[in-house]
């Protein structure tokens, strides 16, 4: 119930009426007060004035434009915010904002996802007020065979980000999943829109679980949060942006600097799926062998029984 009435309160510009919140919710004046009061207790500054009604001045957890501007310690990343308290996908206007001619380093935020996308029409579920959602527009002058570099790149961005603001250890399952205690706390959605021979965009899609207490049933044995894995502490979505866009830049740049070998190092170092028995189901065909490294393109090499080495561009990576 708490949630719906911060999202209420998060959707309202300016003064919504105990009556009318206590009407959208179904609950009674005096219920909604009690909640008031608990939103209070964690942080959030409201203001409550006769006959006008309840407003949200401070939510301690909005990562919105204002919030994120005031951590963020880049150059290029993120100096360009686009907030959406609810959008189909960030993926979505993303394209559109990259067409339109988005400067690089653009971010589009936002709070909910209805449709949020995962590889392969898969779904993504985004609920309002507990992760980060966000797409980055890069316009990087790399030929489009090395794009998916940018999957691998970003995989470590975002591992080296959770570590930096919580202490903890993710590992990546390649190409695209951040694993917590063998759970999936981010994954990573990596779109371009390109000539032949030229990239125009690469739209980075980053969600990560940061505050989620509870998921949906079919995902609760293979998803987690970052405060399911911190004994329950609650992180700041704005603070974890800003960390993950520092992150990014520095390998963006080096990356563009220096080419992908150490991004590729640094990758290998922090994934498991290198040197195990995997099992690799493609679009087309299964596969079954020891993953024993990738190439400087980030596509993932496999060793059969018969020890044959087969080049794995795109799959879902089983134990
Ligand atoms: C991914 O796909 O992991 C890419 C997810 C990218 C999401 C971001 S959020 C911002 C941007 N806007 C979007 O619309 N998308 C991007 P894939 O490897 O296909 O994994 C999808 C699978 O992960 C689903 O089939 C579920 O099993 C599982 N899953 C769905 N939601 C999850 C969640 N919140 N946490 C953990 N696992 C989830």
């Amino acid at each position: 119930m708490r949630s719906k009435l911060l999202q209420l309160l998060r959707q309202t510009n300016g003064y919504i009426s105990g009556q009318e919140i206590s009407k959208q919710l179904g609950i009674s004046r005096t219920a909604v007060w009690k909640h008031m009061e608990e939103l209070r207790k964690n942080g959030y500054e409201l203001e409550a004035v006769p006959r006008k009604g309840y407003r949200l001045l401070n939510d301690p957890n909005r990562a919105g434009e204002d919030e994120i501007k005031a951590k963020l310690q880049t150059q290029t990343l993120g100096q360009e915010i686009i907030y959406k308290n609810e959008v189909t996908s960030t993926q979505e206007e993303a394209h559109e904002a990259a067409r339109k001619g988005a400067a690089e380093g653009t971010i589009i935020v936002a709070d909910r996802q209805l449709k949020g996308k995962g590889r392969l029409g898969r779904k993504w579920e985004s609920p309002p007020g507990s992760g980060l959602w966000f797409s980055l527009i890069l316009r990087p002058p790399i030929p489009p065979q090395e794009a998916p570099q940018l999957t691998l790149l970003t995989a470590v961005a975002v591992t080296e980000a959770v570590t930096e603001a919580t202490g903890l250890q993710p590992q990546i399952k390649w190409p695209n999943d951040i694993l917590l205690n063998g759970k999936k706390v981010a994954g990573i959605l990596t779109e371009m829109q390109s000539d032949p021979d030229r990239i125009q965009a690469v739209i980075v899609g980053i969600g990560i679980n940061i505050n989620q207490m509870e998921f949906p049933e079919e995902l609760s044995d293979i998803a987690t949060s970052l405060k399911q894995e911190s004994e329950g502490t609650t992180y700041s979505r704005a603070d974890f942006i800003a960390i993950l866009l520092s992150r990014y830049e520095y390998w963006y740049h080096h990356y563009l600097k220096h080419g992908f070998l150490d991004v590729k190092k640094r990758w290998e170092a922090l994934t498991f799926t290198i040197g195990k028995k995997i099992k690799a189901t493609t679009v087309t065909k299964t596969l079954i062998g020891t993953a024993v490294g990738i190439t400087d393109d980030g596509v993932l090499l496999l060793k059969k029984e018969d020890g044959e080495i087969e080049h794995i561009y795109s799959a879902d990576i089983s134990l």
